[in-house]
């Protein structure tokens, strides 16, 4: 009797740690860090600001975009979308409550006046990308560009 309870002890034991072990792995399931990017201004300047970021690999990070301007903006990088594992794409109502979430490979987020999108990913490949841009016509061509450098 005393023998199977030990048993069980050791099998509840060896089943939890292999749980929390479990949970660790998983790169999705971190803290994010927070950063924040805006598309534009409420002078309506043709900017990302930062208009460069960092990030490193193997972290969870929330990639907040607000666009504070009169006009639609795009976040677009091809290269990034190749080098980040995407856990989700968050849309907020204007009460800053979520209002949808979407999985996949995310290339390209549009992002509407005076709303914000939330990119959580995880960095997997290092590099540096020169091709953050807004795709509306003119926008790049007046400097709404951008460097991802992925440690
Ligand atoms: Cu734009």
């Amino acid at each position: 009797m005393k023998r199977s309870i030990l048993l069980l002890t050791i099998m509840a034991g060896i089943l939890l740690f292999g749980v929390h072990a479990h949970a660790e792995g998983d790169l999705t399931k971190q803290q994010p860090v927070e950063v924040r990017l805006e598309l534009g201004n409420k002078q309506n300047a043709l900017r990302f600001f930062p208009a460069d970021l960092k990030f490193e690999t193997g972290k969870l990070y929330k990639l907040v975009l607000y666009n504070p301007s009169g006009m639609k903006h795009y976040f677009s990088s091809e290269s990034m979308a190749g080098a980040v594992f995407t856990r989700k794409v968050q849309v907020n109502g204007k009460d800053g409550k979520p209002i949808a979430e979407v999985k996949g490979v995310i290339r390209e987020i549009e992002v509407y006046p005076d709303s914000t999108a939330e990119w959580w990913f995880v960095p997997v490949k290092s590099g540096t990308f020169s091709d953050l841009k807004c795709t509306i016509a003119g926008h790049t061509e007046a400097g709404m560009v951008g460097t991802i450098v992925i440690k």
